[in-house]
């Protein structure tokens, strides 16, 4: 493609993602952390609450992302099938990606529920492992110094991976695919980033697999003791993500 339509792709999807990602890295600049009391209110919720609390809000962030996927040129002519597939696939993957955003590496905190909040705040989920994994990541993402286009390119790019399972028309989601990552690859070029950036956020892209998963794990082993709690507490747009095939099955038909 030519030098004016990666520019063109770059821009449309730029746009969405700065429209659709709730905060400005600028506003959150004065954003204070929470006070060691606060952090004990946190800490003294039971599990089950916490576990709410951080549902409730990755709901809210995916239907951003979603708003995010709409505003992608190509995702709407996908059918149904596949655009349920790749949110489904997706989503968690892209919120962690927009994590780096509100991340800071300073001081290991990220924007939660109106402070910055350290890891010690989601003791009480009882996944220690899947927080400290999360931290990391973030810090890593950021260690990359990511421009917004940059990011609203990989963001992109990871929602439209071709090797999800169970899409129909993988040939097409591959081509919209390799149009962003060209598109990506054009933008870091511009920005004077040839320093093997687009490989390191390749060994991203698996890092985000594992996360991903290991949250699935988490949530199974959660609903296996709290199946209550997560039927009729937690947000329907959360499970009919993460909790409605854990064994595997295809998504419904439309
Ligand atoms: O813009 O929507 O306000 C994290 C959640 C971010 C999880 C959210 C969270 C985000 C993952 C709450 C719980 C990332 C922003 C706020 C809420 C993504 C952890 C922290 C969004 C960017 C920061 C700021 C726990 C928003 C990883 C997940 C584990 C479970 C067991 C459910």
């Amino acid at each position: 493609a030519t030098t004016a339509a990666h520019d063109h792709l770059a821009q449309i999807i730029s746009k969405s993602h700065l429209e659709t990602c709730q905060y400005l890295r600028e506003e959150l600049q004065e954003m204070s952390c929470f006070l060691q009391e606060e952090v004990e209110k946190f800490q003294n919720k039971p599990q089950e609450a916490m576990w709410q609390l951080c549902a409730v809000k990755i709901t809210d962030a995916i239907q951003y992302v979603v708003e995010f996927a709409k505003r992608i040129d190509g995702f709407m002519n996908l059918c149904q099938n596949d655009q349920i597939v790749l949110l489904k696939a997706g989503s968690l993957e892209v919120i962690l990606v927009r994590m780096c955003r509100v991340f800071d590496p300073q001081n290991n905190t990220v924007y939660f529920d109106g402070k910055f909040a350290g890891p010690d705040v989601f003791k009480s989920l009882g996944c220690d492992d899947l927080i400290a994994s999360v931290f990391d990541f973030a810090k890593s993402m950021c260690s990359l110094h990511l421009e917004e286009e940059e990011i609203a390119l990989f963001s992109a790019s990871v929602l439209l991976s071709a090797d999800r399972s169970w899409l129909r028309d993988k040939l097409q989601v591959e081509r919209l695919q390799q149009k962003t990552e060209s598109a990506l690859q054009h933008v870091l070029q511009k920005n004077h980033r040839d320093d093997g950036l687009f490989e390191k956020l390749r060994t991203k892209v698996s890092a985000l697999r594992s996360l991903c998963a290991l949250h699935s794990q988490k949530l199974s082993a959660f609903r296996a003791v709290y199946p209550d709690t997560v039927r009729t507490l937690f947000p329907p747009l959360y499970k009919e993500l993460f909790a409605a095939d854990l064994d595997g099955t295809p998504p419904a038909a439309d």
